[in-house]
């Protein structure tokens, strides 16, 4: 049986990605909700109703629970009855996690705490972070015990996050969770209260299995994406099409190869790996290796690139696509970003022309170089010497083929096969 405390006053650490879709589904559960964030312009964001970033279906909710009075946002840490950690974990230099966020998280909660709160971490981590964060928290407040069911107890564990950017509201929903309590009590409290906005099935473990079940999942991933991206490497060489390749291989009824690509991108896959190989570097080559495969894809497209680039005096590039896979505006850990940044670097003779839909400005690094434009898919198209396919958008699907015609194309996603 769960502890007896009361979980009405969740309090979100972090309202970025995962933090703020969880806090609006949590509030239009009826818990009231009130939302941390170190960045003043998105507490003002969220206080006013709207959403500083992309997501489907996210600002309806944000602004009917906002006007509810069920959502607020603020800098300080508030008394609340559950915590919910929300906040990044990079790596440092040696691909190790920094858990310096998590650890500033906890810090910020401890002076709140009046015993019996659950204190959640859903940031993705290496195994023991949650135990981190506890340790965190116990050594500030010693007057406190990870023990369960006395008047002193706290309840920490661990719910790793896994929607996917560009269908977060429903996965939110959805999607099964993993649960994994320090305690089994503290398990129960999470998912207890997971279970007042989540339909899909609430998995009890322990925290540290929790937290590896996660980088697994990624890491499954990064290592069938890493297998597509090495046959595409392999195929060139050999002169065969790699779609049509994986395409057909497919057909058999136990494989399922994924797509290449000019490299995995975003702040889950291309990291998440790492966590393991940091975790046990004797151990964990396929994973270490997939990492490289998949890192060294981006250098490869830059040279097909500068190959074609080599017989125009002046070239111009038509770049489509800098977020990190389709139909979002997250540029962050984007692959076809920094293949764009580089191709600017190295041409100095030449023009690069971004083509994004999703964004209005180009980011700094790339506006702050005089040979790079952000510009229309039609003017693009119409000036550029090679057209350079980086992310499979909905919008560079339909285009008029008869415009590639006289291009040199460079089709990393195989979009226009
Ligand atoms: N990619 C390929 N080929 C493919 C599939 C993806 O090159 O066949 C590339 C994408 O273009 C992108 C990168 O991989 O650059 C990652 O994209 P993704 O769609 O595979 O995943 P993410 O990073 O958007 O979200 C992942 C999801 N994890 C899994 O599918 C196992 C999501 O469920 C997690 O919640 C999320 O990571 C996370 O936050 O950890």
């Amino acid at each position: 049986m769960s502890p007896n405390v009361p979980l009405d006053t969740v309090s979100v650490i972090g309202l970025g990605y995962i933090g703020l879709p969880t806090a609006a589904v949590l509030a239009q559960a009826g818990k009231t909700v009130i939302g941390v964030d170190v960045k003043q312009t998105n507490v003002d964001a969220i206080n006013a109703g709207t959403v500083p970033f992309v997501e489907e279906g996210l600002e309806s909710v944000v602004a009917g629970v906002v006007a509810q009075g069920k959502l607020s946002a603020q800098l300080e840490t508030p008394k609340a009855d559950a915590y919910i950690v929300s906040v990044p974990t990079p790596f440092k230099g040696d691909h190790d996690a920094d858990l310096s966020y998590i650890e500033s998280a906890a810090s910020g909660i401890a002076p709140k705490l009046t015993g019996g709160e659950l204190i959640v971490l859903e940031s993705t981590a290496p195994p023991g972070a949650t135990e981190r964060m506890a340790e965190v928290i116990l050594e500030a407040r010693p007057e406190f015990t990870g023990e369960p069911n006395l008047p002193n107890s706290l309840y920490f564990s661990h719910a790793p996050e896994r929607v996917l950017p560009g269908r977060i509201m429903i996965e939110m929903v959805d999607n099964d969770r993993i649960i994994g309590g320090m305690t089994p009590e503290a398990a129960e409290l999470n998912r207890d209260l997971y279970a007042s906005f989540c339909r899909g099935e609430l998995l009890v473990t322990d925290a540290k299995t929790a937290e590896m079940a996660k980088l697994t999942e990624n890491a499954f991933r990064d290592v069938n994406i890493a297998f597509a991206n090495e046959l595409s490497i392999i195929a060139d060489r050999q002169g065969i099409d790699v779609w049509e390749l994986i395409e057909l291989a497919n057909h058999h009824p136990r494989v399922n190869i994924l797509q290449p690509g000019p490299g995995v991108g975003g702040h889950c896959i291309a990291v998440d790996p790492w966590f393991i190989v940091s975790a046990d570097r004797q151990f964990s080559n396929l994973i270490r290796t997939a990492r490289e495969v998949n890192d060294s894809k981006p250098e490869l497209v830059i040279e097909k690139v500068l190959e074609k680039a080599d017989k125009f005096k002046h070239p111009t590039v038509a770049a489509l696509g800098i977020a990190f896979k389709a139909n979002i505006d997250d540029l962050r850990e984007s692959p076809s970003r920094n293949i764009a940044g580089s191709l600017a670097e190295r041409l100095t003779d030449g023009t690069v022309l971004v083509v994004e839909p999703n964004v209005d400005e180009l980011p700094q690094e790339l506006a702050a170089r005089d040979n790079v434009e952000l510009a229309e898919l039609d003017v693009a198209l119409e000036r550029a010497d090679i057209v350079l396919l980086m992310v499979d958008h909905d919008p560079f699907k339909e285009i008029d083929r008869t415009l590639l015609q006289e291009k040199i194309v460079i089709d990393t996603k195989g979009l226009w096969r």
